[in-house]
């Protein structure tokens, strides 16, 4: 009888420890188990190999979903029907989130791996001290084209794109600030003009470009210039690189006109609702080792020093992919201009799809 008690007391404390920690699971205080964390970022911008080894390790189950502008994972952030607990935007979208008061602050204790990133890309102006963002890739915006598909024709400026013999030639990447920053870049105006004129004219300059397009596309570019289908692909650099990585024709430019230089960040949206795990999975992705696998997979440029020595010699001096501070210099880094003006850089961009068809 005694003992009989004694195992039923036993199963009793069993089950409240057992319902006492299934409290705890839920409650992301670190413990492992059936917590999950949802990450959202770029389409094409993780090895997921990494992700599984994250889950290994830390017992955090992932739920992974990607996006392909900074407006449409905006748009998905305000909507809240998903909640995030990591994203990745590029500058000038951390900018206006955090005037629209949708960033986390971080907590830099948190995130010992952030010794690894390199003081060049700390504290940037779109996030002093890095209050709500820490690096993940930059790059540059540039020309990835195929000589051998242009009778040898080598290509170093925007402007070069309207020549008439490239009739359907070119990809167009699509974003509006890429491409309407294109046009202005080629008439020789800033890519964070607001003035409409200049913006009408970029504009305009753009529709005679409409015969060389082949087609404005995404991920896709790489695919099709890889596969010899595409001639000249205006991109990130980091998509020149993994296409040059399997087609060793194509060369990648950044025009001497100027260009965009961008660096894309890890946040933690203010709705988050595993914090301490979405910074585990930040302070994971900052390790030199992880930084440098999933650089080598995704093939765009690591702000992450340490993870340099890592990384095969030949990509790390790549000098169009790892451009010296003397050329970043020269680039412009795109501000947020604002609700109104972003607004019409999208209808504007917007115009210039539909003209095309
Ligand atoms: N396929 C991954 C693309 C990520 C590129 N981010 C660049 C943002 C530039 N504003």
């Amino acid at each position: 009888m005694k003992k009989l008690l004694s195992i039923l007391v036993a199963g009793l404390l069993v089950s409240a420890a057992l319902l006492y920690g299934v409290h705890w699971l839920n409650n992301d205080q670190g413990y492992a188990g059936d917590k999950t964390l949802t990450v959202y970022n770029w389409g094409d911008y993780i090895d997921t190999d990494l992700i599984k080894q994250f889950e290994k390790e830390t017992g955090i189950k992932v739920v992974y979903e990607t996006f392909d502008s900074n407006e449409a994972m905006l748009t998905k952030i305000q909507q809240g029907g998903t909640t995030y607990d990591v994203a990745v935007p590029s500058e000038y979208m951390i900018d206006k989130m955090i005037q629209a008061n949708l960033l986390l602050p971080l907590d830099h204790a948190q995130l010992p791996n952030l010794k690894n990133i390199d003081q060049r890309f700390m504290d940037l102006p779109f996030d002093p001290k890095n209050k709500y963002s820490v690096p993940y890739f930059w790059g540059t915006v540039g020309i990835a084209y195929n000589p051998k598909l242009l009778g040898g024709k080598k290509l170093d400026s925007w402007n070069d794109l309207w020549d008439p013999s490239l009739k359907q030639k070119i990809l167009l990447i699509d974003g509006a600030r890429e491409v309407i920053g294109m046009g202005l870049n080629s008439l020789g105006y800033s890519l964070n003009d607001t003035n409409k004129a200049h913006l009408q004219k970029a504009k305009e300059k753009l529709s005679e470009l409409t015969p060389n397009v082949k087609a404005i596309v995404g991920d896709e570019n790489k695919l099709l210039m890889q596969n010899n289908e595409a001639a000249i692909a205006v991109l990130w650099s980091g998509d020149a690189a993994d296409i040059m990585g399997e087609n060793e024709d194509i060369d990648y430019v950044v025009p001497k006109e100027g260009s965009n230089l961008w660096f894309d960040n890890m946040v933690i949206p203010k709705t988050a609702k595993h914090v301490k795990a979405a910074h585990q999975f930040i302070n994971f992705m900052l390790d030199a080792k992880v930084a440098a696998q999933n650089t080598e997979y995704v093939a765009y440029s690591s702000p992450n020093k340490a993870a340099l020595q890592y990384m095969p010699k030949e990509m790390v001096e790549d000098k169009r992919f790892y451009p010296s501070p003397g050329l970043t210099k020269r680039l412009e880094v795109y501000k947020n201009l604002g609700q109104k003006n972003l607004a019409y850089y999208n209808d504007l961009f917007l115009e210039f799809k539909m003209h095309r068809k």
